[in-house]
């Protein structure tokens, strides 16, 4: 019912990708998602190398249908894991957080199906001329590291400009948000958030109640100043970081009080003094449920949606 393109390059039943989440895109999340008809993926982050490996051979295990691994380009173990996707054939690579030159050039000769998250434009643009398979435009509503653009204005433009397949993420948590995205001119999603909730994710159970319980305003942005910003949802330790930056301290000590705290939430559960990362939709997730359910929910509401909007409009009496 959902084939096009998209589903033609990623040899799956839904065009949906699950986000490339450090600590919390393990394998056990990936297969889930795999599983239920997406394509799954392990974030590399900043794992040690021996610690990718395992989860990639896990998640072999775990599914027999096609995951990918979300490569971070700022980590310094980003080689690393380029060598880990080649040695495994992992068959879909994405990646984040920078320009995926490097990727295309190693990975493409091997066949990899290639998806760089972009945030503007340009890099669309020039990721296309380098032979992407296809782009996922991220907007300001995700979680994480983000650029500045809303996922609303960014699609569009996006997809006007290039010819291959974009993937809309940020902000998107429902069908109403998918059938959005596909108005929008995306051919498929990239779900981050609503994820993490699901059953198959290890995450601590306080991040999960974090994201469950919070509202329209629960997100916070740090770090502008530092050309990195990223999305969180609001604690402790944000209102500190909030406090340095409009101190201007040196860029590095603002990445020293940062440092670790993903970590501290999504495996220790402290989540007053731990970054817990959640996009804007983390207000339109309020259950935990499995992974598949959560993809066929998503796409059948979109599908109904399309087909409550065709009879309030009375689209088909049309001449
Ligand atoms: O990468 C993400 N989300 C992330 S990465 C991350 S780890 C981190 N922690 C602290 C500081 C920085 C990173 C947590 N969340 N999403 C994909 C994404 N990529 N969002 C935005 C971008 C992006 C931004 C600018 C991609 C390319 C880009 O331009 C680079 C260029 O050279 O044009």
């Amino acid at each position: 019912m959902w084939k096009n393109r998209l589903t033609e390059i990623l040899k799956t039943e839904y065009p949906l990708l699950q986000g490339g989440m450090a600590w919390v895109a393990n394998s056990d999340l990936a297969a889930g998602v795999s599983n239920g008809g997406g394509v799954g993926i392990i974030a590399a982050g900043n794992m040690p190398p021996d610690l990718l490996e395992e989860e990639i051979l896990k998640a072999r295990e775990m599914t027999d249908r096609p995951f990918g691994l979300n490569i971070m380009l700022l980590s310094e173990t980003s080689d690393d894991a380029i060598q880990l996707a080649k040695k495994h054939k992992v068959p879909i690579i994405t990646t984040g957080a920078g320009s995926p030159g490097k990727v295309i050039k190693e990975l493409k000769p091997e066949g990899t199906i290639i998806i760089p998250v972009v945030a503007s434009v340009a890099l669309a643009r020039r990721v296309a001329r380098q032979g992407a398979d296809a782009v996922i435009a991220e907007g300001s509503e995700a979680g994480g590291h983000i650029g500045e653009i809303s996922t609303m204005v960014l699609v569009p433009q996006v997809a006007a400009a290039i010819d291959i397949p974009v993937i809309a993420a940020g902000g998107i948590a429902n069908g109403r948000g998918v059938l959005a995205a596909l108005s929008l001119g995306a051919e498929g999603v990239q779900i981050g958030t609503r994820f993490v909730c699901c059953e198959e994710s290890t995450v601590h159970h306080k991040y999960k109640e974090k994201i469950l319980s919070a509202k329209d305003r629960s997100t916070v942005v740090t770090g502008q100043y530092t050309g990195h910003p990223v999305r969180c949802i609001g604690n402790r330790l944000t209102a500190e970081l909030e406090k340095l930056e409009k101190k201007n301290v040196p860029i590095e000590d603002f990445e020293k009080a940062g440092a670790g705290s993903l970590r501290n939430a999504v495996v220790s559960g402290d989540v007053d003094w731990g970054s817990v990362m959640a996009g804007q939709s983390a207000a339109l997730v309020n259950r935990i449920q499995p992974a598949e359910e959560i993809i066929r929910e998503m796409f059948c509401e979109a599908g109904e949606t399309f087909w409550i909007l065709n009879k309030k409009y009375h689209l088909d009496d049309r001449k």
